[in-house]
C-alpha cells in the first residue's frame, strides 16, 4: 500500500515537471513590446473623469450607481376621466377663513395677473428612470445616502405624475386655475447631462406641453430645480466647475428653443441659494461614491456653485434675448425670507444687511453693483469668493426681466453674540461668513407664527411679513426691480402625515389661513403700497416629495393617496381658489367669504 502511494507520488511529480519546465524558454524579464506600462498612482489623479461614453451600458452603470427603483403600480401614460364639475369643499359649519385686510376687501388684480400652483419634476414625476432619464443626483441621495431623508422615502414614484399628467391638467382646468408652473428634467432630455438627446423624453414633455395648452391652462417653466445629472457630478462635480455653464446652456437652449411658443413665463433656475445649504455639505467623496473626491463640499464649493449658477443664468438670458430673440419674460427664483432686526441696535440693523447680502444680494449682481457681488460678501470671503471678470459683470448686470421670489416666511436678526467683526475675521466662527444669527422667536420670545411640520423647521406661518418685504426689495434693496412674482410660497402643516383618514387631512386650517393672510397681504402691498407685484404660485399644486424630508412632509393643495394616486383638493385650495374668485380676474366673481353671514352662505356653497 505504502509503495503505490509512493508510485502515485512520484508519477504526480514528473507531470507537474512535464507542464512548467522552468529551464525552457522563453522566460522574459521584461514587458515584452506587445504590452504597454505605465506607473500607477491614484492620488495623482485630476478631478476630470471624461464623460465620453454615452451608451446604454453606461446608462446601466450609472443607474446601477442609484442603486434599485421602486416602480409605481400604474406605469403608462393614463387617460383622464371626467372630473366633477364640484368638488366636496368646506361649507358654513366651518366657512373659509375670513379675509384678513379689510381696506383690500373689493380690490382687484389686472387680468393679466399670473397665477397659479407650482411643482418641481424631481418631487412630483416619479418613473425616474423611465423612457431613457438619466439619474440625477436627487435619484441617488435618497438611495444611498443612509437616513439623509427624514423617513427614509425615495422620489422613485413620488406623485407619480409622469404617467397622470392628463388626470391632473384636467383637475387644473376643473378648479379654474390659471397657470401651472413645473420644472423639466434635465436628464429626460440629456440622460447624461450632454451628449445625444434622448427623444423619447422629449416627447414626453412635447405631451405635456401641449396637453397643458388643449387645458386652457398657462405655462410658467423652470429649467433647473435642482435634479443635478449625476454623470455630470461624476465627471468634474457639477456646479463647482465651469464646464457647468456649457453644459446647462446646451440642454436650457434646446428646451427654450422646443417649447417657448407653450411657455408664458421662463425661469433659468429655481433658487440658486440651494448651493448654501447643498453644496456647503455635499455628501459625495464621503458619504457616497464619488470620483476623486469631487463634490465634498464645503465653503468654496458652495460659492463656486452660486458663481457658475448665475453665470449660466446670464448666459441663456442673454442668448434668449439677443441670439434666439425670445420675447417672454425670463428671470430666476430666489429664496430669501423677510428679515426684522432683533433689537434696534446698529449690529443688528447691520446683522439684517448681512442676511439679505448672503441670500439675496449674492445673486444681486443682476440688478446691483454693476453685476458684482455685494462687498459684504467680498470682504469677509476674501480668496473663497470666486471673482467675477469685468465681461462677466457685464454679462450678468441687467440679465433678468423681473423679480421673483419665494417668499415663505419671516424672520428675526441680530448680531452673533461675540460680535460681527470678530466672526468676520475668524473662519472657523460657526456663523462665518454670514456673521448674523435668525431665529423665529420674536425678541420677546413669543413665536413669529405658527409652526409648520417637523420635515420644516424653517418654516412659521408668517404671512404678514411679505407685505414689507414686497416694499423691501423692490424700494430699498434693488430699486431697479420693475416687477416682483411671488413665485412659491406655502405650508406644511404640522404632522399631517400622521393623520390616518382623508376627513382629518382635508381641512387643513394652518395652509388656508397662510393662503388668505398671504394673498391678502400680496395684495396690500400691490394697491396700497404700490409694489408692483405681478404674480403670485402656491407651493404645491398636491403633496410630493420634500426634500431631506420625504413624502411625509407634506405642502400640497391637495392631498395624494400614495397607493392609488387619488387627488383630493383640501380647504385650503378652496380659499385659494376662493380668493382668485374674489380678487383675480374673474369679474363675476361673488363669493365675498367677508359678507354678513346670511349672504356668505350661498356663495360660499357655490364657489368652486
Ligand atoms: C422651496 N427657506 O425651497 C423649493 O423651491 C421647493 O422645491 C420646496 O419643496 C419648497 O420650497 C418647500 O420647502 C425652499 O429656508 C427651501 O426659507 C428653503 C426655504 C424656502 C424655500
Amino acid at each position: 500500500m505504502a509503495s503505490r502511494i509512493a508510485a502515485v507520488a512520484l508519477l504526480a511529480a514528473v507531470a507537474a515537471k512535464a507542464q512548467h519546465n522552468y529551464s525552457s524558454p522563453p522566460y522574459p524579464t521584461t514587458t515584452p513590446a506587445s504590452y504597454s506600462t505605465t506607473t500607477f498612482n491614484f492620488s495623482a489623479a485630476s478631478t476630470y473623469l471624461p464623460l465620453t461614453d454615452f451608451s446604454n451600458e453606461q446608462l446601466a452603470f450609472l443607474w446601477d450607481q442609484v442603486g434599485p427603483i421602486q416602480t409605481a403600480t400604474l406605469t403608462t401614460t393614463a387617460s383622464p376621466t371626467p372630473e366633477p364639475t364640484d368638488f366636496p369643499k368646506p361649507n358654513f359649519v366651518h366657512p373659509l377663513v375670513p379675509a384678513y385686510i379689510p381696506e383690500v376687501a373689493d380690490a382687484k388684480l389686472p387680468d393679466d395677473f399670473l397665477w397659479g400652483v407650482a411643482s418641481a419634476a424631481f418631487q412630483v414625476e416619479g418613473a425616474v428612470d423611465a423612457e431613457g432619464k438619466g439619474p440625477s443626483v436627487w435619484d441617488l441621495i435618497p438611495h444611498r445616502w443612509v437616513n439623509s431623508i427624514a423617513d427614509n422615502t425615495t422620489g422613485d414614484v413620488a406623485a407619480n405624475e409622469y404617467y397622470l399628467y392628463k388626470q391632473d391638467n384636467a383637475r387644473l382646468k376643473a378648479l379654474g386655475i390659471q397657470s401651472y408652473s413645473f420644472t423639466l428634467a434635465w436628464t429626460r432630455f440629456f440622460p447624461f447631462g450632454r451628449g445625444p438627446v434622448n427623444e423619447q423624453g422629449v416627447a414626453h414633455y412635447d405631451d405635456l406641453f401641449t396637453d397643458i395648452e388643449a387645458n386652457g391652462i398657462k405655462s410658467v417653466v423652470t429649467l433647473f430645480h435642482w435634479d443635478t445629472p449625476l454623470a455630470l457630478f461624476n465627471s468634474y462635480g457639477a456646479w463647482t466647475s465651469e464646464d457647468i455653464v456649457a453644459d446647462y446652456v446646451n440642454y436650457a437652449k434646446y428646451a427654450i428653443m422646443r417649447y417657448d411658443k407653450y411657455v408664458t413665463a421662463w425661469y433659468t433656475f429655481n433658487e440658486p441659494q440651494y448651493c448654501n445649504w447643498r453644496f456647503s455639505n455635499y455628501p459625495f467623496g464621503t458619504i457616497l461614491p464619488s470620483y476623486n473626491g469631487i463634490g465634498t463640499g464645503g465653503l468654496r464649493a458652495q460659492y463656486l456653485c452660486g458663481h457658475y449658477t448665475l453665470l449660466a443664468h446670464a448666459t441663456i438670458y442673454k442668448w434668449y434675448k439677443n441670439v434666439y430673440k425670445g420675447t417672454k419674460p425670463m428671470t430666476f427664483k430666489n429664496s430669501a425670507n423677510y428679515i426684522i432686526a432683533n433689537s434696534s441696535s446698529a449690529a443688528d440693523q447691520e446683522a439684517v444687511q448681512r442676511v439679505n447680502d448672503y441670500n439675496m444680494g449674492w445673486y444681486g449682481g443682476v440688478w446691483t453693483n454693476g453685476g458684482d457681488y455685494p462687498a459684504s460678501l467680498k470682504d469677509t470671503l476674501g480668496d473663497i469668493l470666486p471673482v467675477y471678470t469685468q465681461a462677466q459683470k457685464d454679462l450678468i448686470a441687467g440679465a433678468a426681466d423681473f423679480y421673483a421670489i419665494d417668499a415663505y416666511t419671516t424672520l428675526y436678526a441680530a448680531a452673533p453674540p461675540n460680535g460681527i467683526a470678530a466672526c468676520v475675521a475668524n473662519r472657523s466662527d460657526p456663523n462665518y461668513p454670514q456673521c448674523a444669527t435668525t431665529t423665529q422667536l420674536q425678541p420677546n420670545g413669543f413665536p413669529a407664527g405658527p409652526n409648520a411640520d417637523a420635515g420644516a423647521t424653517w418654516l412659521y406661518s408668517t404671512p404678514g411679513g411679505v407685505r414689507p418685504f414686497l416694499s423691501f426689495i423692490t424700494k430699498e434693496y434693488f430699486p431697479k426691480v420693475k416687477s416682483i412674482v411671488v413665485s412659491e410660497f406655502g405650508f406644511a402643516d404640522p404632522a399631517e402625515a400622521s393623520f390616518n383618514t382623508l376627513e382629518q387631512i382635508l381641512w387643513d386650517l394652518r395652509r388656508a389661513d397662510y393662503m388668505q393672510s398671504f394673498l391678502d397681504n400680496i395684495l396690500a402691498a400691490r394697491v396700497l403700497d404700490g409694489v408692483n407685484v405681478t404674480g403670485a404660485f402656491a407651493w404645491a399644486i398636491y403633496d410630493n416629495f420634500e426634500w431631506n424630508s420625504g413624502l411625509g412632509t407634506k405642502f400640497g393643495l391637495q392631498y395624494v393617496n400614495n397607493t392609488s394616486y387619488e387627488r383630493y383638493p383640501k380647504a385650503s385650495m378652496f380659499q385659494f381658489l376662493n380668493w382668485f374668485k374674489l380678487h383675480g380676474e374673474d369679474k363675476t366673481a361673488t363669493a365675498n367669504i367677508t359678507a354678513p353671514v346670511g349672504k356668505r352662505m350661498p356663495s360660499m356653497l357655490n364657489m368652486s
